[in-house]
Order: structure tokens, then C-alpha cells, then sequence
């Protein structure tokens, strides 16, 4: 028989315990999607300790708010794009999206880039005092002033401070951000059946690790809050931005563009 010979490839572990699989399985998963998110996550949770210290003074605040709007919205796209870079190159390391078909791939990531760099800010983002990283430093709401979307701004912060109760570990942001990433509802998907089945290994394997960790009860509830943070998170920001400034828009960089148009 040709396949026995095969390590990789687990008949006979099927046969003998066949409940032990699926928890291979999940692990096996779940590996990967962690590894992933920790290569292509900018900082490393250390990092973020030591730099949750350095804070904008309100001198260096007020620099930032007399920018110009066409300057502060330039400097905000770049590192919007540089970050969604990485995100990109998480998608790619992902076992399975790859497998998928280019028009998929391109639209999964059109679809929930923005959503999972507005997660992976929680990591980035300070509640006990309301401040995001940015270049380097922390600061508050008022950084952004500049801009003249003091709403979108807020609501940003607001986001990050109702993600940030969820209290997620990277391991668990790592599962839910790919498995927002790996939506099946996204318009135009071509082949859905393949990403839900991907998603749905990636839910297991995020459940399993919730088990973990939780309580039973506690477990149950984080899935279904984490299963409706998805829905909720499908707002169409980019629309808003568009409202917001279309003359800038177009000057984003290119990379941005090629996601975002
Ligand atoms: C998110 C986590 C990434 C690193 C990163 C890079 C750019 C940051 C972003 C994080 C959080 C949100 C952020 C952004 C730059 C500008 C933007 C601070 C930390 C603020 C909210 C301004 C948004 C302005 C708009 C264009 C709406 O790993």
C-alpha cells in the first residue's frame, strides 16, 4: 500500500484513535495561524510593554494638530498602508489562501484588511489611558485633529477600547483575524464552499484554544461575542474615508490604492 509509507499523512492514526484527530488537527491549525500573526505582526508584545511608556508631550501634540490636512492625511495613509502590507503577507501565510484562486484571494483581502488591522490595533492600543501607537509614540484622539474627522477618529478609539474588554491573547487574535479574514460572505467570492471550509477549521481551532484557557461558560459566550464582533465589523469604512476626502484618497500610496479602489 503506497501511502503507509507516508509519516505526513495520519491513516493510521484515523483508525486507531479516531477523537484524537481533530485536535491534532486544530493544533496543527492553529500553529500555523499563530506563527503567522507573530512574523507579520510589526511588534512583538515586549516591545509594546516597554513603548506603552513613551508618551506624546503636548508639545509634540501640538506640532502634530498644526499639520496640514493634506500632510497629516499623507503621513495617517502610509503607515495605514505599510501596515496593511503585513496583513497581506499574513493572508499568504496562512495554509489553504494560497490554494485559493487569485480573485478570491484579492478579494478577501479588499474585503477584511481594514477590519483586521482595526483588530490587530487592540495590540497597539492603550484603554487605561485612550492612547494608540503611532510612530513610535503614544498619543491620544486630539493627534489626529488635523485630519477634520473628529467622528471617525472617535469611533476608531471607541472600537479599540470595546475590543480591547475582550481581552484577547495574540493566540486568540490570531485565529479571529484570520477567520475574518476567511469570510465566505464576502461579495464576488467564487468559490465560498472553500473558504467557509477554511474558516470553519479556523473557528475549531480558535475554540479549542478558547477551551484552553476559559471557563465553559465564559468560553461559549467569548465565541458568540467574537462570531458578532465579525458581523459588526462589516462597515464599509472605506466608503467613509471616500466621503470624508476624496482629493486625498487619491494620493494614497499605491499599495492602498490597489486594496482599497
Ligand atoms: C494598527 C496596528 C498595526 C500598526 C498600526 C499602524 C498604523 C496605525 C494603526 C496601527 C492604528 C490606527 C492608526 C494607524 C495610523 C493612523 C491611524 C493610529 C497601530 C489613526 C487611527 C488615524 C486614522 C485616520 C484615518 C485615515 C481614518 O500593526
Amino acid at each position: 500500500f503506497p501511502f503507509s509509507s507516508d509519516l505526513n499523512f495520519p491513516f493510521s492514526t484515523l483508525n486507531h484513535s479516531p477523537t484524537f484527530y481533530p485536535h491534532r488537527f486544530a493544533d496543527r491549525i492553529a500553529q500555523n495561524v499563530v506563527k503567522s500573526h507573530l512574523e507579520t505582526c510589526q511588534y512583538t508584545a515586549e516591545e509594546l510593554k516597554h513603548l506603552a511608556w513613551s508618551l506624546y508631550s503636548p508639545e509634540e501634540v501640538r506640532a502634530l494638530q498644526s499639520k496640514s490636512c493634506e500632510a497629516m492625511w499623507q503621513q495617517c495613509s502610509l503607515h495605514i498602508s505599510n501596515a496593511i502590507q503585513y496583513v497581506v503577507e499574513f493572508a499568504k501565510r496562512i495554509d489553504g489562501f494560497m490554494e485559493l484562486c487569485q480573485n478570491d484571494q484579492i478579494i478577501l483581502l479588499k474585503a477584511g484588511c481594514l477590519e483586521v488591522l482595526l483588530l490587530r490595533m487592540i495590540r497597539a492600543f492603550n484603554p487605561l489611558n485612550n492612547t494608540v501607537l503611532f510612530e513610535g509614540k503614544f498619543g491620544g484622539v486630539q493627534m489626529f485633529k488635523a485630519l477634520g474627522c473628529d467622528d471617525l477618529i472617535s469611533a476608531v478609539f471607541e472600537l479599540g477600547r470595546t475590543l480591547c474588554r475582550l481581552q484577547l491573547s495574540d493566540e486568540e487574535l490570531a485565529l479571529f483575524t484570520a477567520a475574518v479574514l476567511l469570510s465566505p460572505d464576502r461579495p464576488w467570492l467564487t468559490e465560498s464552499k472553500k473558504v467557509q471550509k477554511l474558516q470553519d477549521k479556523i473557528y475549531v481551532a480558535l475554540q479549542h484554544e478558547i477551551q484552553k484557557k476559559h471557563s465553559a461558560e465564559d468560553k461559549l459566550s467569548k465565541v458568540a461575542v467574537l462570531r458578532g464582533t465579525i458581523c459588526n465589523l462589516h462597515l464599509d469604512k472605506l466608503e467613509f474615508f471616500r466621503l470624508l476626502h476624496p482629493e486625498t484618497a487619491m494620493n494614497f500610496p499605491p499599495l492602498y490604492k490597489e486594496v482599497f479602489n
